[in-house]
């Protein structure tokens, strides 16, 4: 039994670790969170008193996290401003958090000792051509497009540099792009199936064509707490799970899934900067630690998806309208 402190376990992927830790190992639970537009407490609900904790707080809060860092055996940090529209519109809370609050953790692990899992994101390698062969590896260099991954990519750089100046017991991970139940409505996925909801078509931005590689966020979960149990101190793992689609393809199985046309959706404003593709090679997570992804068939992963928003209404609704009231903005 390990006393685990999980950061920003009030968002989506945050949120679905802390549920499959619970439901997997003995562990306990605390979760620290600052509750911003991204938090949703309903995430959390009726998870088991003794065995799980909330605390409100910021991870830029030196002297709480020093305080928590003591209390506990392991840190995950999942912490961050994770939008990269968001990124493009209000960059300061994105330096803020994902470098500062990083910088923060950091050096309280420096201090404590704790074992530290860094979560981080695919985006930092920048993008691939469509028609590249390549994928991401461990070894590809840096090379981040938005405000969002730069922030993310000099997280990961801290990292590197307290694992190999201090000692800090550190292991990193890149993911690919994640969905399933609970992420916020201003995500690709969920704004697309809320919008159908709502009678709106979808908003593919750009022709449509560039290419995310999925993966179900139960999958991410598991290979983080994969890393968390047997990865090398200062290794970097790459988690993917082989789900190459264009937009396109995306948006055309949620109007399958929601018994719509296939070609009833909007293309709107590009991204600035919008990365062409990501892929990732995650043959080094299956080689050194027997990890592989358990959700294979994206579109039922989609159509369960599709389904949990058409139940769960009342977790999504009260961020619909604001959401949406941002995206007008930039015409998206
Ligand atoms: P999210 O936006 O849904 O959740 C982020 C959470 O962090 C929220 O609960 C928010 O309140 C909290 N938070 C923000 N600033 C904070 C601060 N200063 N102190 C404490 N808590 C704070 O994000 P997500 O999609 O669940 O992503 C979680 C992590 O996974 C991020 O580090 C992200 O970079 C990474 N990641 C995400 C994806 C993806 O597809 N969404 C893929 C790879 C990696
Ligand atoms: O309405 C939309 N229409 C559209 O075409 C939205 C919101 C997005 N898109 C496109 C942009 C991307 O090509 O869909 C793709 C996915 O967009 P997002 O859901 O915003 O994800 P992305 O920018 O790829 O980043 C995500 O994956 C990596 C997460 O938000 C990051 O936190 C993670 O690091």
């Amino acid at each position: 039994m390990r006393r685990l402190l999980v950061t920003g376990g009030a968002g989506f992927i945050g949120s679905n670790f802390v549920h499959f830790v619970l439901e997997n190992t003995d562990d306990t639970i605390t979760v620290l969170d600052k509750m911003t537009y991204a938090g949703n407490r309903a995430s959390l609900a009726g998870l088991p008193a003794d065995r799980f904790r909330f605390i409100e707080g910021d991870i830029c809060n030196a002297e709480l996290v020093g305080q928590l860092f003591s209390e506990h055996d392991a840190v995950v940090h999942y912490a961050a401003e994770s939008h990269n529209d968001n990124s493009l519109t209000g960059p300061a809370p994105f330096v803020e958090t994902n470098i500062i609050g990083t910088f923060t953790l950091l050096e309280a692990a420096r201090k404590s000792g704790i074992r530290y899992h860094h979560v981080s994101t695919d985006e930092v390698y920048g993008d691939l051509e469509l028609d590249d062969p390549a994928r991401f590896t461990e070894n590809t260099p840096y090379n981040p497009s938005s405000p969002y991954s730069s922030t993310k990519a000099g997280s990961d750089l801290l990292v590197r540099a307290w694992v190999r100046s201090f000692g800090v017991q550190a292991t990193i991970s890149n993911c690919s792009n994640n969905y399933g139940p609970r992420q916020h409505v201003e995500k690709f996925i969920p704004r697309q199936i809320t919008n159908l909801i709502d009678g709106i078509h979808p908003r593919l931005y750009g022709d449509g064509l560039n290419v995310r590689d999925w993966i179900h966020a139960d999958d991410h979960s598991s290979a983080v707490l994969r890393i968390l149990d047997g990865g090398r101190i200062g290794e970097t793992y790459l988690i993917g799970a082989d789900g190459e689609k264009t937009n396109r393809e995306v948006i055309e199985l949620i109007l399958e899934a929601m018994g719509e046309s296939p070609d009833a959706y909007d293309l709107v404003n590009d991204r600035p900067g919008h990365d062409r593709r990501y892929a990732i090679d995650w043959s080094k997570l299956r080689d050194e630690l027997g990890w592989s992804p358990r959700y294979s068939d994206f579109s039922s992963g989609i159509a369960d998806t599709v389904r949990w928003y058409k139940e769960n209404e009342e977790w999504w609704r009260p961020q619909k309208a604001a959401t949406e009231r941002k995206y007008a903005e930039t015409g998206q």
